[in-house]
């Protein structure tokens, strides 16, 4: 018998209803205190330094812990990352760590992890807030602050390019976010300092095959470039070999900076080829198995969790040599 009374408390379930659904929505998933997890971490791709390293970091803490890891390589492919990461959802693991390719493409299995009742802890590369939101949606961003890294880099430029002005930059992976805010943090320095010039920017997609492909060409459509602004070392160290390939002398007729804090990007600033690098540590293990313990112990979790980035120059890289990695 429809009621008036039954229709309100019908009403009123419902909204009581909806009102849950969006609060559990817009609750991160619980993660019980266990002894050993199963654990997800999907790897955008194992074509350069960074990429082994962190990798190697995260396998060895596991270990150490005695975790179980699953691993997966998307071979530079969002959309195979992303179905890792599917992949990983169905297998049921307890918690996944991903550094997402693309700032967006991974958007939906974050979300889709999440409503499956699996954290994610994002590491070394974040997301579109507008799409996905830390302690919303997944636990933590956990990496570096790329545009810090980018202006630092601008500042250590201005202060050493004694008159050399005219920058060519080689992009990380486009839609990655660490390459987007490299990019956005460079380029805004750069605009308050009208002496400067960046006559070319172009995606080397962090490798050093790409990055030497696409400074041979950028080198030879402005010839008068005389900094490069490369956002990893791979691409600095392709750069370096373009360079080499026309005959010129890298450190003396271009100055080159860059990021990251990989052996051989520290070994060419020893040998005079590299100017500058701002650190970018790649590994991760230690802090985001810790941050994993901290998050099913209840503890309050920050959105960002940033990584103190170390500066490498002429001054101090034979005596820091040890913190490349
Ligand atoms: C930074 C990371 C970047 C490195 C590159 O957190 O995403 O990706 O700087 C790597 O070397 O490819």
């Amino acid at each position: 018998m429809i009621t008036r009374r039954n229709l309100l408390i019908g009403s009123a379930a419902g909204a009581a209803a909806a009102v849950l659904a969006s609060r559990a929505f817009a609750e991160l998933p619980p993660l019980a205190k266990k002894d050993k997890y199963k654990v997800g971490f999907a790897q955008t791709e194992s074509n350069n330094p960074w990429r082994l390293a962190e990798t190697k970091s995260m396998q060895d803490e596991a270990k150490r812990l005695g975790h179980q890891l699953i691993y997966t390589d998307a071979a530079s492919s969002a959309a195979k990352q992303a179905s890792d990461v599917n992949s990983m959802i169905a297998q049921g693991v307890d918690a996944i760590f991903l550094p997402p390719r693309e700032d967006k493409p991974l958007v939906p299995v974050i979300l889709a992890a999440k409503a499956a009742g699996i954290p994610v802890f994002l590491i070394d590369r974040d997301v579109d807030h507008t799409m996905a939101k830390p302690g919303e949606d997944y636990v933590t961003f956990i990496g570096s602050d790329f545009i810090e890294e980018a202006t630092r880099i601008g500042e250590w430029l201005v202060k050493n390019a004694n008159g050399k002005s005219k920058i060519i930059e080689l992009e990380g992976t486009t839609g990655a976010s660490a390459a987007r805010d490299r990019k956005k943090g460079f380029d805004d320095f750069i605009a308050k300092h009208p002496d400067f010039k960046i006559v070319a920017s172009q995606d080397g997609d962090f490798t050093r095959d790409k990055g030497r492909q696409v400074a041979e060409t950028l080198l030879q459509a402005h010839p008068d470039a005389d900094i490069i602004y490369a956002h990893n070392d791979e691409m600095a160290l392709g750069a370096i070999a373009a360079l080499e390939a026309a005959g010129k002398v890298a450190g003396k007729d271009v100055l080159i900076v860059s990021i990251d804090g990989e052996k051989d990007g520290v070994q060419a600033i020893i040998d005079g080829k590299i100017g500058a690098i701002c650190g970018c540590s790649p590994l991760f293990g230690p802090k985001s198995f810790a941050t994993l313990a901290d998050y099913a112990a209840g503890k309050k979790i920050a959105p960002f969790i940033k990584n103190e980035d170390h500066f490498f120059d002429a001054g101090n890289a034979k005596k820091d040599f040890a913190l490349a990695f």
